[in-house]
């Protein structure tokens, strides 16, 4: 994968590693900082018919719900909130206080998974759910499976949890790999990116910084799984990733920053 490694670099520093929201821009109001709101902060003014997005940059949820409004175009403004020091706006707005939430006159909603649900069906152009019943099923199913992949990222940069967060890291492949032969793929969704492919994406994006530094072992081996190493590459290709990516040092310096807690959300502006 080194090919695409560099290339990712320069497509995070050409893009400015963010998607700037038409939205933030119209109708006169000031942009949003794109550095976080801590506690204290007064809840940036919302707007009649906008979406807002609440975020943090670098968090793989909020990344879900980022590539969903990137595929489909859908303008919305973002405001990123101190994880560590979260203000009592975004309390009252989510009681679990995770990221990310949606928010348009009125209705509020969280988990990245019913967020992309409901986006998906509320903005039905460039539609992402299969129509068949069968295929949506099973999709919740590899979404279910994922959080063992997700779970074992984080495992992968712990010394007494390293070996099994690899075992389990390489079975996620596998699993991925078999499912993409049956499916065909490039994507999970055949030759287009359906919602499952956007599901499970962030974390993936995660592993190359990972396994350059920290886990070789679980470095993707494209003659063990190359279904899954073409789908990485298909998936580097589309807009809504590249527009919603950062490059592998920036995760690299993201993933310390949680281990030290010194959460470096703003990291790069
Ligand atoms: N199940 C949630 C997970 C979201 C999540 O864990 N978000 C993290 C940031 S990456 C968060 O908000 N953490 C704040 C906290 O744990 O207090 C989802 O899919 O939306």
């Amino acid at each position: 994968m080194s090919s695409t490694r560099s290339s990712v670099r320069r497509l995070a520093c050409v893009t400015g590693h963010f998607h700037q929201p038409a939205a933030s821009f119209c109708s006169g109001s000031p942009a949003i900082s794109e550095k976080v709101f801590a506690k204290g902060s007064a809840l940036p003014p919302l707007t009649p018919g906008r979406l807002r997005l609440y975020s943090m940059r670098l968090c793989p949820w909020a990344q879900r719900t980022r590539l969903v409004l990137a595929h489909k175009n859908i303008p919305y403004e973002t405001v990123n909130v101190h994880l560590a020091k979260k203000p009592k706006w975004f309390w009252e707005r989510n009681p679990v206080g995770l990221v990310p939430v949606l928010e348009r006159d009125g209705m509020v909603l969280c988990e990245s998974s019913a967020t992309c649900m409901w986006l998906d069906d509320a903005f039905p152009e460039n539609r992402l759910q299969s129509s068949d019943p069968y295929i949506r099923a099973w999709d919740r199913v590899l979404e279910e499976y994922y959080g063992r992949l997700a779970s074992s990222l984080y495992g992968l940069l712990k010394p007494d949890e390293s070996e099994t967060a690899l075992k389990q890291v390489h079975k996620c492949y596998a699993y991925y790999e078999d499912v993409l032969v049956k499916r065909g793929g490039p994507f999970f969704g055949g030759s287009k990116p359906s919602l499952i492919d956007y599901m499970v994406w962030p974390h993936m994006e995660r592993i190359p910084a990972v396994s350059e530094k920290w886990a070789p072992a679980a470095a993707l081996d494209k003659a063990r799984y190359p279904k899954l190493d073409a789908w990485y590459r298909s998936m580097y290709q589309l807009p809504a990733v590249k527009d919603t990516m950062f490059d592998h040092e920036t995760h690299r310096q993201f993933l310390i920053s949680l281990r030290e807690k010194t959460y470096n959300y703003d990291i790069g502006l």
